[in-house]
């Protein structure tokens, strides 16, 4: 049964940010709503209720919707105030199909990691020695149930998305991320996520170069992201960033395939995003670098690895 938006229960705002124009609210939605055979592994309380977390994102323009001002798109507008040749106002649009007005994503059933992660937070500069990465947060990695990239495992073997699909060969697959709908985003927008079938490389930490390495996996993503913007959407080499996080959200190696033009979204952190080309002009020069580096990051307060880092000593920038 699809999600039912009216069984949401709010229960308390997690963030909110005017300048991305989203908001993330916690609240909860009946079990018996929840399709995924996830609905009994978590938090399931005894009215039947599982917690959820609603995430509503303003959604962008579409380039033409000035010109469509003179076809009577904007169901009202409303003067606000004008000085000399400045003017402001607030408007409304007209429903229209092929322009939501919101993007809506639904994490349920939420583990306290998703609320974390979607709670607002204070945000800490740490310093990753070779040390720490093996002590604190490689333990931290592998503590995490498979649960959380079943969403990948479904993706990879073609029960989820697979109608989304741009590329797919025994190595990797690519498909539009989940923050961007190519039917009603801007080209502007884009978001692909390419994702490697090997569940062995966590993250960035366990890319080597070398013989046997991941260099040919690294370069063939590379090819791939370039070939499928190319071919799909008309877009030439150079007009797409590609990187990888760290610390990723999910354990399980994927890249992250966003239109060049975009700056300053989500993500794009310095610290936090590390462009591919990069790391494999890295791993080309020292094949162990990745494994070597102390790298820093900011870490969000409500990340889990946020009380085991600072609570060791010199770890903080
Ligand atoms: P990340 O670097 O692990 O974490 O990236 P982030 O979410 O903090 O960026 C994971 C990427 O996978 C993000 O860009 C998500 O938007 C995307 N993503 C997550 N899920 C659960 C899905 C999904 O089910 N489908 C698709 N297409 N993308 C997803």
């Amino acid at each position: 049964m699809p999600i039912q938006l009216q069984d949401f229960d709010f229960e308390r705002v997690l963030d909110e940010n005017p300048y991305f124009r989203c908001l993330n609210a916690l609240g909860t939605l009946p079990a018996s709503s929840i399709s995924s055979s996830d609905a009994s592994l978590s938090g399931s309380t005894s009215d039947g209720r599982l917690p959820a977390i609603l995430r509503l994102e303003r959604t962008p323009f579409p380039l033409t919707l000035p010109q469509e001002f003179s076809s009577g798109v904007l169901e009202q507008a409303k003067s606000l105030g004008n000085t000399d040749i400045y003017t402001w106002m607030n408007g409304w649009l007209k429903r229209r199909d092929d322009l939501p007005d919101l993007k809506i994503s639904v994490i349920c059933p939420a583990t306290e990691v998703h609320i974390r992660k979607y709670s607002k937070q204070d945000i800490l500069m740490v310093h990753e020695t070779p040390e720490l990465y093996e002590k604190v947060v490689k333990p931290y990695i592998e503590a995490f149930p498979p649960s959380r990239t079943q969403w990948v495992r479904n993706i990879l073997d073609g029960t989820s998305e697979a109608h989304s699909l741009l590329h797919s060969t025994d190595e990797l697959l690519i498909l539009p991320d989940m923050k961007w709908d190519p039917t009603t985003s801007p080209l502007t927008a884009l978001y692909l996520l390419a994702l490697v079938r090997d569940p062995s490389i966590r993250s960035m930490r366990d890319l080597r170069g070398g013989e046997n390495g991941h260099l040919p996996l690294l370069k063939a993503i590379r090819d791939a992201a370039h070939s499928v913007v190319d071919r799909k959407y008309g877009l030439a080499r150079g007009s797409v960033r590609l990187y990888v996080h760290y610390q990723p959200s999910y354990y399980h190696f994927h890249v992250h395939i966003v239109h060049a033009s975009q700056s300053g979204i989500m993500g794009m952190t310095v610290g936090q995003a590390h462009l591919l080309d990069d790391i494999i002009s890295l791993l080309t020069v020292a094949p162990d670098i990745l494994s070597s580096l102390t790298l820093t990051y900011g870490l969000g307060s409500q990340h889990g690895l946020y009380e085991p880092m600072l609570a060791v000593q010199g770890n903080v920038a």
